[in-house]
């Protein structure tokens, strides 16, 4: 086979970079580009939903926005990601309802221990007037949310023993996400609460840095904690809605037609989140147990609840506002 030779490389290399260029000046709007955090690796089940929404965007605007999602944290822990996207540095994310209540006080009514009863009341709130009210509380913060992936409930595990009453945290270095809530509910329980990142965890629970942590199974398992905090016990005290949000400046600044392709792209990605997430988590916690992890039903969750009536106590003394809140969540729950 001969070789092309290298003038009509040259002449080859010329042409394209002609109709490059005339490819440039001839699309009338550039496209968008658009960074999206996310703390998950690429197989998590939110980050594939991420990327489904990517896809359904770069795909419906024809290219006006293209959406990138950066995974495994990369652009930062959490709270800097959340401020990142408040001010327009970043475009979107998949964020967590715990880091977000420093930011907005309304959505820490979420992360008030067991104020959802099951992971699907939790999807039928959210899905309503609950979280058209958080959305509006978000929006003022300058971010948009979207649509609500879920994240299971989280459950304490630690390093050295079953958890089976309050008693048994005694003591213990637990990680928390960063908020001053979880701080009062891990001291509630008797345990000494260490606000850390993400990212962190697994080495501060290999060198006893930490005891213990908290989390659902696919977060316990894609991380690995579970092979240096064997016993998992399943207190499931948070369940704790996430949302895909979109900066505000970044939102207003989208035509009406591409704001309603990118709302629609996020339920969708919503709704494939949820799908994924029921298997995600069986096949985590399958995945632990076949590694050897513990996992320790907790007889009497009742005396978890009862221990966290302080941590509500003092919640309502500092936002008597949000009452109303916390009892409509619970009232719509109780029918
Ligand atoms: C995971 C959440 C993620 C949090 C993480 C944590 O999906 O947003 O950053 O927990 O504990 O379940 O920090």
């Amino acid at each position: 086979m001969r070789l092309v030779s290298s003038s009509k490389t040259v002449q080859t290399l010329k042409i394209s970079a002609l109709a490059g260029a005339i490819a440039i000046f001839s699309t009338p709007v550039l496209a968008e580009q658009w960074r999206g955090w996310n703390v998950h690796p690429p197989e998590y089940p939110n980050s594939i939903a991420l990327e489904s929404f990517a896809s359904e965007v770069a795909e419906k605007t024809e290219g006006r926005v293209e959406p990138k999602v950066f995974h495994n944290g990369v652009l930062g822990a959490q709270p800097d990601a959340i401020e990142q996207t408040r001010n327009g540095a970043l475009n979107f994310g998949n964020f967590n309802m715990g880091p977000m209540g420093p930011v907005v006080p309304e959505t820490n009514v979420l992360s008030l221990p067991f104020i959802f009863t099951s992971e699907d009341e939790m999807y039928r709130l959210m899905d309503g007037e609950i979280g058209d009210r958080i959305a509006a509380a978000m929006e003022e913060k300058g971010l948009v949310a979207l649509s609500w992936f879920g994240s299971g409930a989280r459950s304490l595990y630690n390093t050295d023993h079953p958890i089976e009453t309050p008693a048994d945290l005694e003591g213990l270095k637990v990680r928390v996400m960063s908020n001053d809530l979880y701080v009062d509910m891990i001291d509630a329980l008797g345990g000494n609460a260490t606000p850390m990142a993400y990212s962190e965890v697994y080495q501060s629970l290999k060198t006893g840095v930490i005891d213990g942590a908290e989390n659902n199974y696919p977060s316990y398992d894609s991380s690995g904690h579970y092979e240096v905090a064997g016993y998992y016990s399943r207190t499931e005290h948070l369940i704790l809605p996430e949302c895909l949000c979109v900066a505000k400046a970044t939102w207003d600044g989208l035509s009406e037609e591409d704001q309603q392709i990118v709302r629609e792209a996020a339920v969708n990605a919503a709704q494939e989140q949820r799908q994924l997430w029921a298997e995600g988590s069986q096949a985590s916690h399958d995945a632990v147990v076949e590694a050897g992890a513990e996992i320790n039903e907790v007889a009497d969750k009742a005396e978890f609840q009862q221990a966290m009536q302080p941590v509500y106590d003092d919640f309502l003394a500092e936002y008597p506002d949000l009452a109303s809140l916390v009892e409509d969540i619970q009232a719509a729950q109780a029918n």
